[in-house]
């Protein structure tokens, strides 16, 4: 076990402001909203100066998340810990290969059980939340297209843990045309053995991509209620009720989940803020402030919050409503905007979209996508392209003007769907602008946009590895262990994209690591350390952990293990100039090092 390597208790420290408001740190950074955080981030600025939180209207700010946030162990951190280390050889390439193709750390996804626990991520007010026994039931419908095997089998196992038998009439797996060896028999086995029942595996006949994928998928279900989900997801407890409740009340609400985050790298499981869904003029879906007011008490944390749209993957909808608005635009391809077109088409033809705090899915946030489209077509274009042309009408414009190139792309026919909106007699995009997102500026608007810099920089206060203060809690140099070699920038300290090299220790500046405490290592407190493919690079400070995330246990025979990665820092040869290079941690020869406090 790598557990020696941690020093939780460092962090400790910082996690208690005074007794009277002891809660931890990172409960708040991920219950609170994007402003509590911000709040948050002064209340421990001024502990760390004065020693208290000395502003009684910060302290009222942060009591309505402090009574409520769940408490959350470490363990879940701890088990994740132990999973990331790659033993071999064999290991790496399952790990690199498994990067190639689904863009996330499948090696840790192997290795987690099925029926992992996760932190219970809600407000602990929705535990006192009660739900009506005749709920409908609901036909989960996921599509799939190469996704990894393990981790789609801890979707589904996660749904039939966390799911009442009575609430579910059923899993429908589509599977999109996948052409990974064996897949499509491999999960079939797996419900066959295991005796899963309730569970449809079908296949589509061609690539689709993921909106006819749905519609097909749909076309099967038999539930009243349809609920979407993506294939990479494990679902949290009580997660199906308050959607079902809100869709028994009223059949024309859509209703999505607080989506939380599955860190790539790692698997870690943490809770994401309130946020809603918007937009911007190129018609890319954002994430954003709720508006000023909404969470003014501890009850409404746990209320149903309006969307403007949503981001697509997880929502349930009323079967027969779903059909009456038109299902989606068959005519996208593969990928994109179907989300945007979709939540415009609800808000229009007279239904609503809303948030229920109290249910939680994680998602894994993978950097990229790992596949394309077929005939290589920019589907993101294509579908947005449809979606300005049958529901923006004049703001398309504005649409168009950012994509000049989009004035000359084909984008199918889209007669059908200028039917439908006039069938199903819509608001304008006017009237939704107006109505349901007057906080959207237009691009032509100065002042507009001003405001919108500036909310965005009060966003960044939370996010920010350059406007936040870092806490450094260590300073040493690092040297191969047995010789007089100090790890050094092969360029300078501040050339982001730095390889590291071994020179002969000086114990000055250049040499000179600061460690802070969310476990990086920054150089001469400039650049952090991150790993890169073969070798470690010097990069811009993301505070994201991962792979600029390093475990050691101090001192002197120290391995220090990245755990992004799952490797040790190394070197190749011990001598002048040789690069860091990372290794595996179970080949400790050329890996360990001494850890010098100097100046
Ligand atoms: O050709 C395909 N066929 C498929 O069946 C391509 C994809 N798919 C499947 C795929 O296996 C996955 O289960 O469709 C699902 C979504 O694809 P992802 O996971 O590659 O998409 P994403 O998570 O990057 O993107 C978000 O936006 C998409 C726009 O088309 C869809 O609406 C996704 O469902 C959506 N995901 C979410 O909303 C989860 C939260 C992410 C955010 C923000
Ligand atoms: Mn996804």
């Amino acid at each position: 076990s790598l557990y020696m390597y941690t020093q939780l208790s460092k962090t400790a420290e910082n996690s208690k402001l005074t007794s009277r408001y002891s809660s931890n740190l990172s409960d708040i950074i991920s219950n609170g909203t994007y402003q509590q955080k911000s709040y948050w981030n002064k209340a421990v600025l001024q502990k760390n100066i004065f020693g208290s939180v000395n502003s009684k209207r910060l302290a009222n700010k942060l009591q309505p998340v402090i009574k409520n946030v769940p408490k959350m162990s470490n363990h879940f951190e701890q088990e994740l810990f132990d999973l990331s280390l790659v033993k071999d050889q064999h290991e790496q390439k399952i790990r690199d290969e498994g990067y190639k193709t689904h863009a996330y750390n499948v090696l840790i996804s192997n290795k987690l059980s099925l029926h992992r626990e996760i932190p219970d991520t809600r407000n602990v007010l929705c535990k006192n939340v009660s739900f009506p026994s005749n709920l409908h039931e609901a036909s989960i419908i996921i599509c799939f297209y190469n996704e990894h095997f393990q981790t789609l089998l801890r979707t589904l196992q996660s749904i039939l843990d966390r799911t009442p038998r009575n609430l579910l009439k059923e899993i429908i797996l589509i599977d999109d045309f996948s052409d990974i060896k064996n897949l499509h028999s491999d999960i079939s086995k797996y419900i066959e053995i295991n005796k899963l029942f309730k569970i449809k595996l079908l296949k589509t006949t061609q690539r689709e991509g993921l909106i006819r994928a749905r519609v097909f998928g749909a076309r099967q279900a038999q539930g009243q209620v349809l609920i979407f989900l993506d294939s990479h997801v494990e679902v949290n407890k009580g997660w199906i009720e308050p959607l079902l409740a809100r869709i028994s009340e009223e059949k024309s609400r859509v209703v999505v989940p607080i989506i939380d985050t599955i860190n790539p790298d790692t698997f870690a499981y943490s809770s994401s803020p309130l946020v809603r869904g918007g937009f911007n003029w190129g018609l890319h879906f954002k994430w954003e402030n709720l508006p000023k007011g909404t969470l003014a008490k501890s009850e409404d944390f746990i209320k149903p919050i309006k969307s403007p749209t949503m981001a697509g993957g997880l929502f349930a909808i009323d079967r027969k409503y779903f059909i009456d608005i038109g299902e989606y635009d068959a005519g996208m391809n593969i990928w994109g905007g179907e989300n945007l077109e979709i939540s415009f088409r609800i808000w229009m033809c007279g239904g609503s979209l809303e948030m229920m705090p109290c249910s939680r899915v994680g998602h894994i946030f993978r950097h990229r996508r790992p596949y394309g489209s077929p005939d290589g077509q920019d589907t993101m274009l294509h579908n947005s392209l449809r979606v300005a042309h049958v529901w923006m009408d004049d703001y398309k414009d504005y649409f168009l003007n950012q994509n000049k190139r989009s004035k000359n792309v084909d984008f199918g026919d889209i007669s059908s769907r200028i039917q439908l909106r006039q069938e199903l007699k819509c608001h304008d995009f006017d009237w939704y602008l107006k109505n349901i997102y007057p906080e959207l500026a237009l691009p032509t608007d100065d002042e507009q946009r001003l405001k919108k810099k500036w909310s965005a920089l009060e966003h960044d206060k939370f996010q920010p590895w350059h406007l936040r203060k870092r806490n450094y809690i260590d300073q040493f140099a690092i040297r191969l262990a047995n010789s007089s070699l100090c790890i050094e920038s092969a360029r300078d300290v501040k050339t982001k994209g730095s390889f590291l090299t071994l020179k002969p220790c000086t114990y000055t500046k250049q040499q000179l690591w600061y460690q802070t405490d969310k476990d990086e290592l920054v150089l001469a407190q400039l650049l952090c350390l991150q790993t890169s493919k073969r070798n470690p690079i010097l990069y811009k400070c993301h505070e994201m952990g991962a792979d600029q995330e390093w475990k050691h246990k101090g001192g002197l025979n120290t391995p220090i293990y990245n755990l992004g990665s799952g490797t040790c820092l190394g070197v190749g040869q011990r001598k002048v100039n040789a690069n860091l290079e990372m290794r595996l941690c179970t080949e400790p020869d050329l890996n360990t090092w001494d850890l010098v406090n100097h100046g």
